[in-house]
């Protein structure tokens, strides 16, 4: 017996040098270590022994026990180093390889302009309101003093959804919610898109963005309204240049008005931009009709109010002189970085 644990040990040294890998050394392990493995089936012998050998073979069978055990784990390390060395040779990372540059792209002019709009606002006190794209027929015609047979309803220039869900047409929606819910004095413009059925051409896109104001407080008059678009216009257009409020008629506010600047391309004089007239249309506006108030829980006796919409996609194209409203939908990076 001690010649075969002798020979176990011999065998396990030469074994040792073939293994190349983890599965070779498990392998390993169950010939020598396993239930079966040489090691175990030498001691089931024992049995047989005399009692003065069998002390002297358990010692020698422990020892060539333990020598396995240290060299397997002895080969376990090993193995991992030699795994790792790979791995980082193999996974190296030059870092000296030139990078692929990243296409960067470019704020969008429509978001520059409604940026610098909402600054103004925000100087003068105004909140940002939002509110959603698909509405209530409620909040899109009636709130806003459009009745049904209201010639702005017809199917021709809303997207409808249903009988009483459209895609809203302007955003004055969101200020009919914020007089619904909240209490004088209100503060507000609405920003966002809105919907028209209009086929696509150089001016016209059922998609286009609009910024509405709203005013709500006591003893709102006009002249808070001339005062805080003029003071808008200026900021946007420049302190040099003349405006004039016109006479015009919207369903929800009374009296209404158009505000025009002075034709910055002739100064006034009539040119081929403003069509002869010397003067280019800005915005509507108007002091809340009474009706409107009272619709969404106002009271017209105590409070009056100012609103304005302003088309957001003409603003832009005005100040960059562009003349294709299809541009701004078309994310052509050649497009968009110009401004
Ligand atoms: C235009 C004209 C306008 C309003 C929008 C409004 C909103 C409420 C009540 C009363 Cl909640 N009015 N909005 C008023 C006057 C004109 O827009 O030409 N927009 C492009």
């Amino acid at each position: 017996m001690k010649q075969q644990l002798n020979q176990i040990k011999a065998d396990v040294v030469s074994a040792l040098e073939n293994i190349s890998s983890k599965a070779e050394l498990e392998s390993f392990r169950v010939e020598f270590l396993g239930k079966k493995g040489r090691l175990t089936q030498v001691l089931r012998g024992m049995g047989g022994l005399s009692p003065e050998e069998r002390p002297v073979v358990g010692q020698l069978a422990n020892e060539v026990r333990s020598f396995i055990e240290t060299e397997i784990e002895r080969m376990g390390e090993k193995l991992e180093k030699e795994l790792l060395e790979k791995r980082l040779v193999e996974e190296r990372i030059d870092v000296t390889i030139p990078g692929t540059r990243k296409k960067l792209g470019k704020r969008h002019p429509i978001t520059t302009v409604l940026d610098e709009i909402k600054d103004i606002f925000i100087g003068m006190g105004f909140q940002i309101a939002e509110g959603p794209e698909i509405e209530g027929e409620y909040y899109n015609f009636k709130a806003l003093n459009m009745p049904e047979g209201h010639p702005a309803r017809d199917v021709q220039d809303t997207f409808y959804i249903t009988e009483d869900v459209v895609l809203r047409t302007q955003t004055s929606t969101v200020q009919a919610r914020v007089m619904e819910s909240q209490k004088p004095p209100i503060r507000i413009i609405a920003p966002g898109r809105v919907y028209r059925s209009d086929a696509v051409d150089a001016t016209h896109s059922p998609l286009f963005h609009q910024i509405e104001g709203l005013v709500v407080d006591k003893g709102v008059t006009m002249a808070d309204l001339k005062g805080t678009l003029e003071v808008f216009c200026k900021r946007l257009y420049g302190e040099d240049k003349k405006f004039r409020f016109r006479p015009h008629y919207f369903p929800f506010t009374e009296p209404s008005c158009e505000l025009d600047i002075s034709c910055p391309a002739c100064n006034g004089k009539g040119c081929r931009v403003c069509k002869g007239e010397g003067w280019i249309e800005l915005l509507g506006a108007g002091m809340v009709h009474p009706k409107v108030l009272e619709m969404s829980g106002i009271d017209s006796t105590i409070y009056s109010g100012f609103a304005f919409g302003i088309g957001l996609e003409r603003t832009v194209m005005r100040r960059y002189e562009i003349d294709d409203l299809r541009l701004f939908f078309e994310n052509n990076l050649k497009f968009l970085k110009q401004f």
